[in-house]
């Protein structure tokens, strides 16, 4: 893929990071899961920068709630745990995050068929790096304007790259939500990444969320709300939006804002709120 901002100026920036997760108004359980990853050990976080992943689970019993958390566990571990480059290295964790699901899903007759999406989000200088499985979608809000930035593996976006759907009718297709590739339901998985690291501008936000957030809330909701609110109000305030709709799914958003350098540090990131930080 080749994108048209590429060889601009290297920004030195600081990265600003919230993430949310809510069970929504209909569930009984949130299947859904998040985590903002920043290592706390500097020469670690120069080296492999931060990571925001969200999974969205699926499966009878607790099915979706093990593979969601044990997606966002072992991605986040095995990443940190690679020195390969960051797309190898994110390509090798959800492998094994597949393995391990799946796994499990065959060893327990009540996790049968457990499986979730995933999409991860690392950032390193001035570089991003995704790698994804289904439809859990990260946006780029740049220069006014809101770009998907992965591919929904979605039976509906089948339909709409064959011409039968147009994009518009997909939104609200009775199979918007029929995937058709998770972690852990085969033993096989293709991971889709991007060819090049995304080279990344001050000012510039990502938006990593559930089909529960962009179901109920528009494109360009989302860039407006991200736009104006630093990132833990915006997570609030998408959260509050969708849940004002109805919340018939779990709701999961994160948010990344790129500012110019306050201090004198070569990178800061800072968490204002996250569902879960580790290492
Ligand atoms: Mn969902």
């Amino acid at each position: 893929m080749f994108w048209p901002w590429q060889n601009s100026r290297k920004p030195t920036c600081e990265l600003d990071a919230s993430l949310l997760t809510n069970i929504g108004c209909c569930r009984d359980t949130n299947e859904d899961a998040g985590q903002i990853i920043r290592p706390a050990d500097s020469r670690v976080l120069a080296e492999k920068g931060m990571l925001m992943i969200v999974a969205d689970g699926m499966g009878g019993c607790e099915g979706g709630e093990i593979a969601s958390q044990l997606a966002i566990q072992i991605v986040g571990q095995s990443y940190y745990a690679n020195d390969s480059e960051a797309s190898a290295a994110l390509v090798s964790a959800f492998t094994k995050a597949n393995d391990a699901i799946h796994r499990l899903s065959l060893e327990r007759p009540d996790l049968k068929g457990m499986g979730t999406t995933c999409t991860a989000l690392a950032l390193r200088d001035d570089l991003a790096w995704v790698a994804y499985v289904g439809d859990t979608r990260l946006y780029l809000i740049r220069n006014g304007g809101i770009y998907r930035m992965v591919e929904d593996h979605s039976a509906v976006m089948e339909l709409v790259k064959q011409g039968v759907v147009s994009l518009h009718d997909a939104r609200h297709h009775a199979d918007r939500n029929v995937i058709l590739r998770a972690l852990g339901t085969h033993e096989q998985i293709s991971v889709a990444t991007w060819n090049a690291p995304l080279p990344v501008r001050i000012g510039d936000q990502f938006v990593l969320c559930s089909d529960g957030l962009y179901d109920l809330v528009e494109d360009e909701e989302i860039r407006d709300t991200a736009c104006t609110r630093t990132p833990d109000v915006a997570c609030s305030a998408l959260i509050a939006m969708a849940r004002e709709r109805g919340g018939s799914d779990n709701i999961t958003v994160g948010v990344v804002h790129v500012s110019p350098l306050q201090t004198t540090r070569p990178q800061v990131v800072r968490e204002t709120r996250a569902v879960e930080v580790t290492r």
